[in-house]
C-alpha cells in the first residue's frame, strides 16, 4: 500500500476502496487522473493513465526520491517499481521483468522509456566508461526501433507497430553489461507500403534519383518538416552510436529505396501477359539491390510452383496475382530488414566476454512493451495474435501473482486461503491445443491452400469445436464468415486467415545478391523451392511459438506490471472518457487483480516500518517501546485500535486482511502529527 497523499487525491491503492466495484474503482480512477495522480497501485502494480501532457514527475530530483526505497514509501511511480525490480535483482540475484500493457496509445512506450532512463540514472555511480557506453547503446536502440518500427495511426501519432521485449543484463554490481531486445508480430498487413514509409519517415510518390550514391541525401530531403529533419537527425546519430558502418546505413537506404519504389510499381495486362509498367523502376530496383534486373521482373511476373512429382515449374502471374506479389515482396523486405537491424543491435549489445566465476551471477531485467486486447468492428487475423498473445500474458499474470502470494505466505508461515477467479486456460488451449486448437486447424488449412476455402475451414473448426463452451461460430450469409470467443463475443472473421505459407519467391535471388545486408537478410534464401515448401511454418505456428517462448522466459522471473490505461480517443489531457475507461479496466482484469490482492491479505509490511509509521498511535509503543521484540509492539499497536481479529503474524511481517483497519490507524495518524510538530516546535523554542 503507498502512503496516503491525502484523500483528496483519491486512494493511492485500489486495494483501499471500501469496496470493490467496478464504480468505486472508475471513481478513485477519475478522480486520481483529474488531480494530474496518474499512477495508481494495485499492490505492487502501478496502474498508469496517459496524461496527453508534459508532467513534471521525471526529473532528477523524482529519480533520487524513489532511489532504493521501498514501494509505500513515495506516492505510487514507475520509478518505484523500477526501483523494486532492481532491487530484487540486485539485491536477492532474482532475474525480474516489467511488463507493460495496455491499448493503442495507452502509454506503454513512453513507460518503458521512463523506466530504462530510470535504471540508467541510478546505475553505474561511479561512471564507468564501458558501462555508460552500454546503457547508451542500450537507451539510443529505442530511437532507432521505433523510426523503423513505429507509424502514426489514428489511435497514436507514434504507434509502435511491434511488440517489444528487451532484457537488460546486469553484473554482480548491479551495472548494465548488454541486453538483447526481441520483437514480436510486426505489423505490415493493415499498414502497408504507403503507411509504413510514413514510419520511416520518408513518402511515397517521391522517387529516389538513379544514383545509388545520393539516396540517403534524397531520403534525408524526403523528410519535409523541421521535425521530420530532427528526428531523421537523431535516428542517423542512434545509428552512428550503435555501431552501424556507414556502408550498412547506406544499404538500409537503399533497401528503403527500394521498398518505395515496388509501392508505385504498376502492372498492365494485355489479356494474355501481364507487364510491368514502365521497366525504370525494376533497373532501379537492381541497382538499389545489387541483383539482376531480370530476376526482379520475373520475381515480379511469375512465380515458381513444386509440382506433385517434385519438379519445379514457372507459372505466370494474373495482374492481381502480381500486385499481390508486389506487396508481399515489399513487405517481405520491410519485416526482413527490420529484423536484421534487432539482430544488429543485439550483436553490438549482447554480453560478451563474461564469466560468472569471475564476474558473479549474470542478472536480468527484462522489460516488455507490448500491445493489449483489441477489439475492432472488424477483427482480423492480427487481432487473433494479439489477443491470444494477451490471454497468455494474462494467465501468466494471474498465475504469477497468485504464486508470488503463496510463496509469501509460505515464507511468513501463514496459512494460504484458496481464491476463486477465472482460469482462462480453457481460452488458450481453444486457440494453441495440438490437433483439436483453432492455430492447428488453420495449420492444416494453410498447408491445403488452393484446396481448402474459408468456408471449408470454418466448417472443421465448427465440426472440431462444435462442444467448446467459449466457441459459436456465426455463417449469417456466405460472405459473413466469422467465428465468435473469448471475453463477451469477440467477433474474427476469418476472411485472410488463410495465408498461404511464408514461401518467399524472391529469397532465391536477394540471397545472391552483393549487397551483405541483403545477404545476411535472407540466410535461408539458398533453400530450393521444394525444401520451402515441403512443411513451411504458418504465420499462425510462428507467432504461436514465439509468445510461447516469450511467456517461458518472463515465468522464470520476478514479475512487475504495469497497466497502462487510455483516458480518451481524442488525446486530450483533461476528458477522462468513463465507458472507454471502463472497458479497459475489464479487458485488463484490473478488478480481479484487486479481488486476488484483498482474498488474502491486502496489505503487508515489516514489522520495524509498521512501528516507526504508527507507534504514535499507541501510549505503550511512544516515543519507544519496551518490549521483547518489534513485533509484541505491534501486536500492542493493532490490540489497542481493536483490529486483532483482522490481521496475521508473519515472521517478520504483519499481515492485514482489509484495509479499513488501516485506515483508522492513517487517520489518527494524520490528526496527531499537527500536535505533534506543535509540540516539537515548543520545546525547540524552549517553552517546555
Ligand atoms: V501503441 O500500442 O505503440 O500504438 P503506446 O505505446 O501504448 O501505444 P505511447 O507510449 O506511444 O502509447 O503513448 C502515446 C502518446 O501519449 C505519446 O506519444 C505521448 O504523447 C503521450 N503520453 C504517453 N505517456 C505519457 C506520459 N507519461 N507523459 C506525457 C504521455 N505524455
Ligand atoms: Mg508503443
Amino acid at each position: 500500500m503507498a502512503e496516503l497523499e491525502g484523500l483528496e487525491f483519491g486512494k493511492s491503492d485500489f486495494v483501499l476502496l471500501d469496496e470493490v466495484t467496478m464504480e468505486q474503482f472508475m471513481e478513485n480512477l477519475k478522480l486520481r487522473f483529474e488531480k494530474g495522480r496518474i499512477y495508481t497501485y494495485i499492490g505492487e502494480v502501478v496502474v498508469s493513465v496517459n496524461p496527453y501532457q508534459q508532467m513534471d514527475i521525471y526529473g532528477k530530483e523524482t529519480i533520487d526520491a524513489y532511489r532504493g526505497r521501498e514501494l509505500y514509501e513515495n506516492p505510487p511511480h514507475l520509478y518505484a517499481v523500477s526501483d523494486a525490480a532492481y532491487k530484487a535483482m540486485k539485491r536477492r540475484a532474482k532475474d525480474t521483468c516489467i511488463v507493460i500493457s495496455g491499448e493503442s496509445g495507452a502509454g506503454k512506450t513512453e513507460a518503458s522509456k521512463y523506466i530504462m532512463q530510470y535504471i540508467a540514472a541510478i546505475t553505474n555511480p561511479s561512471q564507468r566508461k564501458e558501462v555508460e557506453s552500454v546503457k547508451n547503446v542500450l537507451l539510443k536502440s529505442n530511437c532507432v526501433l521505433e523510426a523503423f518500427g513505429n507509424a502514426k495511426t489514428n489511435r497514436n501519432d507514434n504507434s509502435s507497430r511491434f511488440g517489444k521485449y528487451m532484457d537488460i543484463n546486469f553484473n554482480f554490481n548491479g551495472d548494465p553489461t548488454g541486453g538483447h531486445i526481441n520483437n514480436y508480430l510486426l505489423e505490415k498487413v493493415r499498414r502497408g507500403v504507403g503507411r509504413m514509409m510514413e514510419g520511416l519517415r520518408l513518402q511515397t510518390g517521391d522517387r529516389p534519383q538513379k544514383n545509388k550514391g545520393v539516396i540517403s541525401a534524397t531520403a534525408v530531403s524526403l523528410s519535409t518538416s523541421n521535425n521530420d529533419r530532427s528526428s531523421h537527425k537523431a535516428v542517423m546519430s542512434a545509428l552512428e552510436v550503435i555501431g552501424f558502418t556507414k556502408e550498412e546505413i547506406n544499404s538500409i537506404y537503399q533497401i528503403l529505396a527500394s521498398i518505395l519504389l515496388l509501392g508505385n510499381m504498376q502492372f498492365e495486362s494485355d489479356g494474355e501477359s501481364v507487364q510491368i509498367q514502365g521497366l525504370e523502376a525494376v533497373n532501379q530496383i537492381s541497382e538499389l539491390t545489387d541483383t539482376e534486373p531480370d530476376s526482379v521482373s520475373k520475381t515480379l511476373l511469375y512465380r515458381t510452383v513444386a509440382t506433385g512429382g517434385g519438379e519445379v515449374i514457372e507459372k505466370g502471374h494474373t495482374e492481381q496475382e502480381a500486385c499481390f506479389g508486389r506487396d508481399a515482396f515489399a513487405k517481405a523486405l520491410y519485416e526482413r530488414l527490420f529484423g536484421w537491424i534487432v539482430s544488429r543491435i543485439n550483436s553490438v549489445i549482447e554480453v560478451k566476454d563474461y564469466n560468472p566465476v569471475l564476474h558473479g551471477k549474470n542478472t536480468v531485467i527484462g522489460v516488455l512493451d507490448i500491445y493489449g486486447f483489441e477489439i475492432f468492428d472488424n477483427n482480423s487475423f492480427e487481432q487473433f495474435c494479439i489477443n491470444y498473445c494477451n490471454e497468455k500474458l494474462q494467465q501468466l499474470f494471474i498465475e504469477l501473482i497468485l504464486r508470488q502470494e503463496q510463496g509469501e505466505y509460505q515464507r511468513e508461515g501463514i496459512t494460504w486461503q484458496h481464491i476463486d477467479y477465472f482460469n482462462n486456460q480453457i481460452i488458450v488451449d481453444l486457440v494453441e491445443q495440438s490437433h483439436k486448437g483453432i492455430i492447428s486447424i488453420l495449420d492444416e488449412a494453410c498447408l491445403t491452400v488452393g484446396k481448402v476455402t474459408d468456408t471449408v475451414c470454418l466448417d472443421s473448426m465448427d465440426t472440431k469445436l462444435a462442444q467448446h463452451p467459449h466457441y459459436t461460430s456465426r455463417k449469417l450469409s456466405p460472405a459473413d464468415k466469422t467465428m465468435d470467443f473469448q471475453k463477451d463475443f469477440l467477433v474474427y472473421t476469418l476472411t485472410h486467415f488463410l495465408m498461404t505459407p511464408l514461401s518467399l519467391p524472391f529469397a532465391p535471388f536477394l540471397s545472391r545478391s552483393a549487397n551483405p545486408v541483403l545477404k545476411e537478410m535472407w540466410p535461408d534464401g539458398h533453400l530450393s523451392i521444394t525444401e520451402v515448401t515441403k512443411r513451411p511454418l504458418t504465420a499462425a505456428t510462428l507467432f504461436k511459438n514465439s509468445i510461447v517462448a516469450l511467456v517461458d522466459k518472463l515465468a522464470c522471473k520476478e514479475p512487475y506490471y504495469v497497466r497502462c490505461i487510455k483516458p480518451n480517443e481524442v488525446k486530450s489531457p483533461v476528458l477522462f472518457d468513463d465507458a472507454r475507461c471502463e472497458h479497459q479496466v475489464a479487458y485488463l482484469g484490473l478488478m480481479e487483480n484487486v479481488m486476488v490482492r484483498r482474498a488474502g491479505f491486502a496489505y503487508r509490511q515489516p514489522y520495524a516500518r509498521f512501528l516507526q509509521r504508527y507507534k504514535m498511535t499507541c501510549e505503550y509503543t511512544w516515543p519507544n517501546h519496551l518490549m521483547a521484540s518489534d513485533r509484541e509492539a505491534v501486536e500492542a499497536i493493532v490490540t489497542q485500535h481493536g483490529f486483532q481479529d483482522d490481521v496475521a503474524y508473519g515472521h517478520t511481517k504483519l499481515f492485514v486482511r482489509t484495509p479499513r483497519s488501516l485506515f483508522t490507524l492513517e487517520q489518527e495518524r494524520a490528526a496527531l502529527i499537527p500536535i505533534l510538530v506543535l509540540f516539537l516546535q515548543k520545546v525547540w523554542r524552549g517553552a517546555l
